[in-house]
């Protein structure tokens, strides 16, 4: 079966950064502005990109992931092409059983990619809020006769370190690339996203493990191979949105930056949908004494209290006398009676007992973990 491109989501980092937001989840599945979990954006894009074939590179707690992105059916994947199929590592002859870094995890899975013989491979991250043309890309990448393209964007200089950072010429090509230097010579960042002519980068990761040097990890082997080569690869600018959440920090700020009705990423464009899984799940309450602005509340909450500039996730409930304001509180959370949170990430499945306080700053936000219970009164005694 040929097919032009397959995607592949890498979903397997375990996203120690998110603390006890990811103890029993893999980062991609952590729930996201009220309606989503994180890898919904790239499922989308792909949709959107008319990308069908899209495997999804998982390792870390991947429960919550495989129930949320089933065979793709919600995000219209399953109808055509191959769908999306999660993959999940395989205990190899020597036993190593982990994808040891994101190029090992394409290695691992060449069996699947060639299932589908492409001439392109689309490599793309799981945990990044952004809205992409992957095809607009890909019409770069042909036009440039690349071997393999990198989205790219201009970070804060001060970010610079986290990233890849390159230097290209004036017609794109990429000349210098250092994995996150600590000494970063530009600020131009790579996005994670990439597109390989797939029996080149096949050749080269083959040829890595028989030489006994495997590339494990894109930006620390792959690239440099390819750069001491003088293989053809190219920068493609994205201009718009685009948002790495992989701290407490950034998820947070993600997600109050999805507040503003105004925001660069448009999620009520009809043009270029964010799907997610379709829960079906009971309307909204909002009950007597409830005060709620600037707000987005989903389904099958119950607001009892007050909610202010927050987003609160499907199934949540918020009792009388409650205070929630700069705050996302996840699925399936109860916050008690008389409660006080203000800047803070709560997970799925808490508790907050009446009278819990909860106060975070910028910078420092307070978090409650999953399945997390935080006493109120009780614990003052
Ligand atoms: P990082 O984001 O630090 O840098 P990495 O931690 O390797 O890269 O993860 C990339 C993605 O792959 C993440 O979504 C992660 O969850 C996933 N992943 C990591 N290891 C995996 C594995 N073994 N199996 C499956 N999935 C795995 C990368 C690039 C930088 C670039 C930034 C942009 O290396 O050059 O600047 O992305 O965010
Ligand atoms: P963070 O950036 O928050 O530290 P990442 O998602 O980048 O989190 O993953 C952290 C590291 O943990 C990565 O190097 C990843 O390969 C590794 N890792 C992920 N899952 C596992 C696992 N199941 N066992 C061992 N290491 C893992």
């Amino acid at each position: 079966m040929k097919t032009e491109a397959v995607a592949m989501i890498l979903a397997g980092g375990q996203g120690s950064r998110l603390g006890k937001l990811t103890k029993q989840t893999a980062k991609p599945a952590v729930s996201f502005g009220g309606n989503y979990r994180i890898i919904d954006f790239a499922l989308s894009n792909c949709a959107n990109s008319r990308i069908n074939t899209v495997g999804v590179v998982t390792q870390y707690q991947p429960l919550v992931l495989n129930e949320h992105v089933g065979n793709g059916e919600n995000w219209g994947l399953d109808r055509h092409s191959g769908g999306a199929t999660i993959l999940q590592p395989y205990s190899s002859i020597d036993g190593e059983k982990f994808f040891k870094g994101t190029a090992h995890a394409i290695y691992q899975n060449i069996e699947y990619i060639d299932l589908y013989d492409p001439e392109y491979l689309v490599v793309l991250s799981g945990d990044h809020i952004y809205k992409m043309d992957y095809e607009k890309m890909l019409e770069y990448h042909k036009a440039k006769n690349a071997l393999l393209t990198i989205a790219v964007m201009p970070v804060p200089w001060e970010e610079a370190s986290r990233f890849g950072i390159m230097n290209t010429d004036e017609s794109g090509r990429i000349v210098e690339f250092d994995e996150k230097p600590e000494e970063p010579k530009s600020n131009l960042a790579s996005m994670g996203i990439y597109i390989f002519n797939w029996s080149r980068l096949k050749k080269y990761l083959k040829d890595a493990v028989d030489k006994g040097t495997p590339m494990d990890d894109f930006g620390h082997h792959v690239i440099p191979a390819y750069l001491r080569n003088s293989e053809s690869i190219y920068a493609y600018k994205f201009e718009g949105y685009w948002k790495d959440v992989g701290t407490i920090e950034s998820l947070w700020e993600a997600n109050m930056e999805f507040l503003d009705p105004n925001h660069e990423l448009d999620i009520r464009d009809s043009s270029w949908r964010i799907f997610s899984k379709i829960l079906n799940t009971t309307p909204q309450q909002i009950m007597g004494d409830a005060k709620v602005n600037d707000s987005m509340i989903t389904d099958g909450c119950y607001v009892a209290g007050e909610v202010k500039h927050s987003i609160l996730s499907t199934n949540v409930k918020i009792g009388r006398g409650s205070v929630v304001k700069d705050s996302v509180i996840m699925p399936n959370t109860v916050i008690g009676e008389n409660c006080f949170i203000e800047k803070a990430i709560i997970g799925e499945n808490a508790h907050l007992y009446d009278g819990a306080r909860l106060i975070g700053e910028k910078g420092n936000i307070a978090v409650v973990g999953n399945e997390e219970r935080v006493g109120g009164y009780k614990d003052e005694d």
